[in-house]
């Protein structure tokens, strides 16, 4: 064993619960590598890469992009940012993306040798490739798609239309996935209708180590 375990949260919640403002507060103060996925797949299409514009469509959408496009743009993310300590904003979204994700961090701690192939069922049973836990936003949808439609930043998708596509799709494939890091006590639920600062108040207590 050379190197550490990564660390990895997600953080989670509804389109405009402030998933990115936050993560931004947390890089600030705890050093971790904020990886937003939509931010990765818009700079894969501003990229001009083969998969822009099937990801565009998806976006304009408010669908999921397929599991080993993300998962991909993610992990290389991670592997050049030199950290072991990351926020995944807005992933992972319905079952399949969990479930792929698990399977890739497994195979990134391999080639860390942070667990070695023989102690490869004990760590499955040990659920180790298991994020830390998930921040979870939790925003009633009138808020958020104010947000989003004060927010002016040119989203192809911050549109009423494609805002309840979005809100939608969160609701049928995104939840379950909360719901099942809840059942195994993974998550963090936060109250995101207040003011950014209390917001962050809240997250931060969160990632303070507790006094033993
Ligand atoms: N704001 C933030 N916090 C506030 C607060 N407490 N009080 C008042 N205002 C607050 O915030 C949104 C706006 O609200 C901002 O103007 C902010 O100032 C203000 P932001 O922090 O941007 O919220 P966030 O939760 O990040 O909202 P975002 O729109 O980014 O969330 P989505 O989950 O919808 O978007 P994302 O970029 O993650 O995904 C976009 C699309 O990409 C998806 O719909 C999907 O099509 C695709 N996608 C995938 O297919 N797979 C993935 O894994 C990820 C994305
Ligand atoms: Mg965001």
């Amino acid at each position: 064993v050379t190197e550490k375990k990564p660390t990895v949260v997600f953080v989670l919640g509804g389109p405009g619960s402030g998933k990115g403002t936050q993560c931004a507060n947390i890089v600030q103060h705890f050093g971790y590598t904020h990886l937003s996925a939509g931010d990765l797949l818009r700079a894969e299409i501003k990229s001009g890469s083969e998969n822009g514009t099937m990801i565009q469509n998806m976006i304009k959408e408010g669908k999921i992009v397929p599991s080993e496009v993300t998962i991909k743009l993610l992990q290389k993310a991670m592997q050049e940012s030199g950290n072991d300590k990351f926020l995944i904003d807005g992933f992972p979204r319905n079952e399949e993306n969990r479930a792929a994700f698990e399977a890739v961090l497994f195979q990134y701690m391999l080639s860390l040798r942070v667990i070695d192939v023989c102690a490869e069922i004990k760590s499955f049973l040990q659920t180790k490739i298991e994020p830390e836990f998930v921040l979870f936003f939790d925003c009633p949808e009138e808020e958020m798609e104010q947000r989003i439609l004060s927010r002016n930043q040119g989203r192809e998708d911050d549109n009423v239309e494609t805002i309840r596509k979005r809100f939608k799709v969160f609701l049928e494939s995104s939840l379950p996935v909360i719901e099942y890091y809840d059942a195994k006590g993974k998550v963090r639920k936060i109250d995101a209708a207040k003011p950014v600062e209390e917001v962050f108040e809240a997250v931060k207590t969160i990632f303070t180590p507790k006094e033993k």
